[in-house]
């Protein structure tokens, strides 16, 4: 039996997906960040020291995992079927292999920066600090930050522009591991109508009847 430590509203959400559409059994124990700070609780560390979701406990291997990425390719490894599984002697291996990787070494970090220096405007500080820091988090914004969620955007859009599926025109764990940065980007209004072929995209995960099923036993998913 497996079991996912997941958290609310979280990249999580897209291995319990995986878990539906490999039809394997698992439980989810649920974790709540905290309402103020919107971090993981004490009790994920408990599980892993990174302290991050997800995280999947797979007994029948002893095996404990943290990151996606790694958790995809273990799930699908282990429990998925041909439809799911790709090989190396096979022409799109490389291409899985990137769209795999890329999402959290590419495609998350500029998001998350985004989401700390608005985190950071907002904040409590003495009224002299304020026009301080808003300046210092919008030059890191539009020199850094900005440029970067644009280019990325950007590539994903030509990527996706003639393709059903990041990887061939079958589903792979490299369209479960991009759904997250996409499905967040469009819910929060950044991927907007300029980027029909990645909202296409999102609309697609969202309609598998696994997504749904994911969305059910996952609780709260502000992305969906
Ligand atoms: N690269 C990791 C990122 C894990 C991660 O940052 N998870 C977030 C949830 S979206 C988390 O646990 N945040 C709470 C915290 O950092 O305390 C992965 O893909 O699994």
């Amino acid at each position: 039996m497996i079991t996912l430590h997941h958290l609310n509203n979280s990249r999580s959400q897209r291995i319990i997906w995986l878990l539906e559409e490999l039809g394997v059994d698992y439980d989810i124990v649920q974790h709540q960040r905290d309402p103020k700070t919107q971090l993981a609780p004490p009790s994920l560390r408990a599980i892993h020291p990174l302290g991050k979701s997800p995280v999947i406990v797979d007994e029948s291997n002893q095996m404990v995992m943290a990151e996606s990425g790694a958790i995809i390719e273990y799930l699908i490894q282990v429990y998925g079927d041909s439809q799911w599984q790709r090989h190396r002697d096979q022409a799109e291996y490389w291409d899985y292999v990137f769209w795999l990787h890329y999402s959290e070494g590419s495609v998350m970090p500029p998001l998350v920066m985004r989401l700390v220096m608005a985190g950071v405007s907002k904040a409590p500080m003495p009224f002299f600090a304020k026009p301080i820091a808003r300046s210092i988090c919008s030059k890191v914004l539009a020199q850094f930050v900005q440029p970067n969620i644009s280019r990325n955007l950007a590539f994903i859009e030509s990527h996706l522009h003639q393709r059903q599926w990041f990887n061939d025109e079958r589903i792979s764990g490299a369209d479960v591991q991009m759904s997250f940065a996409l499905e967040a980007g469009v819910a929060s209004g950044l991927i907007d109508e300029r980027f029909p072929a990645i909202r296409a995209f999102v609309e697609r995960c969202h309609q598998r009847p696994a997504y749904q099923r994911a969305l059910k036993r996952g609780g709260e998913y502000a992305y969906a």
